[in-house]
């Protein structure tokens, strides 16, 4: 790896520094058509960001330095590139709709195996909504509750809620994936036992949420149903696992497999969104992966300069290692994609929350950003403050949808109007003389007065649709990908999450041992003790 390469950035930074946005703006009317470009059903403005040609060139270099576009290629072509667990990375191949593709991982086509697992979700899913498959009193399904955790929920969440408008209204989904036994049991009260299908999502089917709340819910269910049988027909699973899956009492036909080489936090169009197939239909589902893969065709073969993904993973990184911002704010205008800022979240800040290089120093640059937002416009009647006037930098995308699918009046005029004005608001801030040429008195000005040049990137498709938000995934996950090969960093472990998972055993067995251990240190042993002694234990 060129260690020089980070001198690109600093070419960046002298470029960038030089005009505000206003500045820049002024200086090129034409400037908003330069930076802006489209790809997968997305239009991208990123005119409102502190970079001219000179500081994006640096950019770019940056990228080509890294050797960005072999790293792409090993992606899609199944190197293992996921090394730390000797893995290939190829959520890619899931959702490519070539029909000759062929992706081959050690020496083994993969792709008749993810057309197959599709072809039998499609034929599943079909027999859910058209009431073909019945549960064990002869009932149809009505509800189906996933259960999973991470990858194995946030996903199908997400795009559940982002796909309302798609989705079969006669059926209700919910998705269970806290311990907190408070999630299974609201679940519970609104479901009828004989008419709810669970899916168990988990790639390893060891995942202690997932298998506690699952077992609950099959010992509810035979309770309700007065036989052990009933599970064959109201359990199916979601698993690379089928020994875990047998021994749980699903029947393997009923089990939807995927690959280690699918991420939990790219699996979404994998079996792990079988809750979203069945409730937005085959060809709905289908049409969502034809998104995927319009964008992934996109950032393999645009030219980086041209290449959306790559343009935001280089403003990012401008900000983060050339302005310190630490943060990053993500802003959907757009209701359905009230999930999608915590998706992100999972898939960045898992990715490249990392804190060594590939050679395993540490490393000497921020990486991933923390990644927070809310859909607008109710972030801008509470935090947007801080981004406005605060003295923290927060580089925030701002994504819209020309069409709403629930016109009422003019509210999405308004709902538009106000995205477009916080980035011009953010972007060109108001001076002391303009809150004076408006009578602000003197004593206000200071705090009427706002600085601007503040960053945003507009996002826009004509509507949000299984194709556009299939795109806009697989946008983001190439956007962390290429901020990932940049840092240098392993993007496809997750290494941070299983020290608490192995800790939380320890801890489990002091909580219900007949006497405290007390081999934990002060703090723990004390807040055991407490426990112990609320619930009678002590
Ligand atoms: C995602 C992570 C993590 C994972 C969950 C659930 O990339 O690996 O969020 O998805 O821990 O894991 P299982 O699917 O194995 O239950």
């Amino acid at each position: 790896m060129n260690n020089d390469k980070w001198a690109y950035l600093d070419d960046a930074m002298v470029a960038s520094g030089k005009k505000t946005i206003k500045e820049l703006f002024a200086e090129n009317p034409n400037r908003a058509k330069k930076f802006s470009l489209e790809a997968a059903g997305w239009f991208l403005d990123y005119s409102k960001n502190r970079v001219d040609s000179k500081a994006m060139k640096a950019l770019v270099k940056l990228a080509e330095a890294s050797n960005l576009k072999a790293e792409i290629e090993k992606m899609f072509t199944g190197e293992k590139i996921n090394v730390t667990e000797n893995r290939a990375v190829l959520h890619t191949a899931l959702r490519n709709c070539d029909p000759d593709a062929k992706v081959f991982v050690d020496g083994k086509d993969v792709m008749p195996d993810v057309r197959a697992v599709l072809a039998q979700m499609g034929d599943f899913s079909d027999s859910v909504r058209k009431g073909v498959w019945r549960g064990f009193t002869g009932k149809k399904i009505k509800y189906v509750v996933n259960i999973g955790i991470g990858g194995s929920d946030l996903g199908p969440v997400m795009a559940n809620i982002a796909l309302t408008p798609y989705t079969k209204r006669s059926l209700k989904f919910f998705f269970v994936s806290n311990v907190d036994s408070t999630h299974l049991a609201e679940t519970l009260r609104s479901v009828k036992a004989a008419e709810t299908l669970f899916i168990v999502a988990s790639k390893t089917f060891t995942t202690q949420e997932t298998m506690s709340n699952a077992e609950a819910a099959r010992e509810w269910l035979i309770g309700k149903l007065g036989s052990k049988d009933a599970v064959a027909k109201h359990f199916v699973a979601v698993s690379t696992a089928a020994k875990e899956v047998a021994e749980f009492g699903i029947d393997t036909k009923n089990m939807f497999g995927f690959w280690d080489w699918v991420g939990g936090r790219y699996s979404l169009p994998s079996a792990i969104g079988l809750s979203l197939m069945i409730a937005i239909g085959r060809s709905n589902y289908a049409k969502l992966l034809k998104g995927y893969w319009k964008m992934d065709e996109h950032f393999r073969t645009a030219p980086l300069d041209k290449n959306m993904p790559v343009i935001m993973a280089l403003l990012g990184i401008l900000y983060s290692n050339g302005y310190g911002a630490e943060t990053y704010c993500c802003l959907p205008y757009d209701q359905y994609l009230s999930r999608f800022p915590a998706y992100l979240q999972q898939m960045d800040m898992e990715s490249n929350g990392k804190g060594v290089d590939k050679a395993g120093n540490p490393v000497e640059h921020l990486t991933g950003p923390i990644e927070w937002g809310e859909p607008g416009t109710n972030g801008q009647h509470s935090f947007y403050q801080l981004i406005h006037q605060g003295t923290h930098l927060i580089p925030c995308d701002f994504i819209g949808c020309a069409k709403t699918h629930n016109p009422i009046g003019d509210l999405h005029d308004k709902l538009m109007a106000n995205l477009f004005a916080q980035t011009q608001a953010l972007a060109f801030g108001k001076t002391a003389e303009e809150c004076r040429a408006e009578g602000v008195p003197e004593n206000l000005v200071p705090f009427k007065t706002f600085e601007g040049n503040r960053p945003t990137n507009t996002l826009l498709c004509k509507e949000l649709t299984p194709e556009t938000l299939g795109a806009l995934v697989a946008l983001y996950e190439h956007k962390v990908f290429t901020q990932g090969v940049i840092y240098d960093v392993y993007s496809f472990d997750q290494w941070g999450v299983q020290l608490g998972k192995v800790l939380a055993k320890g801890v489990l067995a002091d909580l219900v041992a007949d006497k405290q251990s007390m081999k934990h240190d002060g703090s723990t042993n004390q807040l055991i003790a407490r426990y112990r002694k609320a619930v009678g234990r002590g």
